[in-house]
């Protein structure tokens, strides 16, 4: 899969939007399958398995007990930000048995965002890592569920260790505005924190 702009055909074609992957990353039963099917425009490609017996001892469903499917391979959905700007979403897989998975998802991404629940900050710690080591701006979006408690940004950004300048975010994964928002956030932190020589530069 290429992303980029496409070449210009003699100026008279229209521009072809700027494509760019971003990937939703987090723990497992954060929201990542969530955020993905609330923004996108394509119905998304879900690879959901019903949690067994088989994969008890290594899916933590703690604080989940009502999870009953889980994320095998990966979310992928499209959502169009304006007609210049598409972004490819990506979730990844929030286990660690998947964690083989990632290095090809990464594999091109502009950005990330990392999803945290405030009942299991811990769970974050993983992708944040993984992107601080790769040096992919991400930023960190608290999913709001229902009976978590709320903690001002800075709380948030203590908690996790997070750099300066990693936006943190609060959103509600289930709603196409919030997690728009979230996006919108990535591609700015991610334009800030690295801006991009031209190709043969
Ligand atoms: N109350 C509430 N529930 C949510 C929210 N986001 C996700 N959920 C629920 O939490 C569960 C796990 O979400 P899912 O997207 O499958 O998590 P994933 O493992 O990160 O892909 C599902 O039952 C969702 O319906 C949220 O913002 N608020
Ligand atoms: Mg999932």
């Amino acid at each position: 899969m290429v992303f980029g702009r496409s070449e210009r055909g003699g100026g008279k074609a229209p521009a072809e939007p700027v494509t760019l992957k971003i990937l939703v990353a987090g723990g497992f039963g954060v929201g990542k399958t969530t955020l993905v099917g609330a923004v996108s425009e394509i119905k998304p490609l879900r690879t959901e398995e019903r949690l067994t017996e088989a994969g008890r001892p290594f899916d933590d469903t703690q604080g989940v007990e009502a999870k009953s499917t889980t994320t095998v391979a990966m979310d992928f959905g499209r959502i169009t930000i304006h007609e210049q700007l598409v972004l490819y979403l990506f979730g990844t897989p929030g286990q660690d048995r998947f964690w083989f998975l990632w290095d090809e998802l990464a594999n091109g991404a502009l950005g990330a965002v990392v999803l945290a629940d405030t009942r299991r900050l811990a769970d974050s710690f993983a992708a944040i890592d993984y992107f601080e080591r790769r040096s992919i701006p991400f930023t960190v979006a608290v999913n709001r569920f229902d009976g978590a408690d709320r903690y001002p940004a800075e709380s948030i950004r203590d908690a996790l260790d997070l750099d300066e300048g990693v936006p943190v975010l609060q959103c509600d994964a289930r709603v196409r505005e919030s997690a728009r928002d979230v996006l919108v956030s990535v591609v700015e932190h991610a334009m800030r924190a690295a801006p991009r020589t031209p190709a043969g530069a």
